[in-house]
């Protein structure tokens, strides 16, 4: 679809048009078109921008994920589509796999995920095993990688459905997600939550992680403990729904 650079909700159309062509492609599920809606509300509502909480969420994830002897990062059929490039250069930074895991159960669309990573960049693409599963979970998302997410001490896990950041918490992993629904039970249960759209989020995490490289020396006494230890996510999440409940525009007159 062609998209006028003028017309005043460009950014938005670029990216609902990006859920569109996943489909097309089949890497994202039909599905992903009403997540998409939801989080289109809510980052209307969140002023379409990146507020100061989810800056905050982001330094406190580049710690956490640069501190992690084993980090993962999660990729299912929506955020393939809206950022194959940037989660390829995420992998690449952190020099850690990226491993599909989707909730609608298709073998064929794990495998078409995998190949657009891959020609976007990515280097190391894992994929769920028959054999291995999470414990604590049912759904389609319990299978697992023995060398990604099952052997993982930091999952990244962009716009998850909800029933696997509990289980990832109780098999003892440490869970970041980007969620625009700050009362959604993965916003809720993560130990990071960027509340943010995952277009603008994961760029500036990566910015982020290659500051802090720069700027610790692997020397230092732990520099990124100090970061996650003075992160609060339950008050992140309070000033997300605060800003929710204030607007981000005025009344019309
Ligand atoms: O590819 P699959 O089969 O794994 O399916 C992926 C979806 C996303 C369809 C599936 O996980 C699902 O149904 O998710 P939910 O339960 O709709 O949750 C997705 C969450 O992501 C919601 O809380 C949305 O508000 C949020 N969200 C949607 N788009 C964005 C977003 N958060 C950040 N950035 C977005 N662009």
């Amino acid at each position: 679809m062609q998209l006028p650079k003028s017309h005043p909700r460009h950014e938005s159309l670029r990216i609902r048009e990006l859920i569109a062509e996943g489909i097309k492609k089949g890497i994202t599920s039909e599905h992903g078109l009403i997540a998409h809606g939801r989080g289109e509300a809510f980052d209307y509502l969140l002023g379409e921008k990146t507020n100061d909480f989810a800056l905050g969420a982001i330094e406190a994830s580049a710690a956490l994920l640069l501190d992690a002897k084993h980090p993962v990062i999660s990729v299912n059929g929506n955020s393939a589509a809206l950022v194959p490039k940037e989660l390829a250069e995420l992998s690449n930074v952190l020099n850690c796999p990226l491993e599909i895991n989707i909730f609608h159960a298709s073998k064929e669309r794990e495998i078409k995920i995998k190949d657009y990573l891959l020609s976007n960049g990515a280097k190391n693409v894992l994929l769920p095993e028959n054999d291995t599963t999470l414990r604590h979970l049912d759904s389609n998302r319990k299978y697992a990688n023995p060398k990604g997410i099952l052997e993982a001490d930091v999952v990244f896990v962009p716009l998850e459905d909800g029933d696997r950041t509990e289980a990832l918490v109780k098999n003892g992993k440490k869970v970041i997600t980007v969620d625009l629904n700050p009362l959604s039970r993965t916003a809720q249960e993560a130990t990071i939550t960027i509340v943010d759209n995952i277009v603008r989020a994961v760029p500036l995490l990566i910015k982020k992680i290659i500051q802090y490289k720069k700027q610790y020396d692997k020397n230092d006494l732990n520099p990124f403990n100090k970061i996650t230890n003075n992160y609060n996510n339950k008050i992140a999440l309070g000033d997300a729904l605060m800003k929710i409940r204030q607007g981000s525009s005025p009344l019309p007159k």
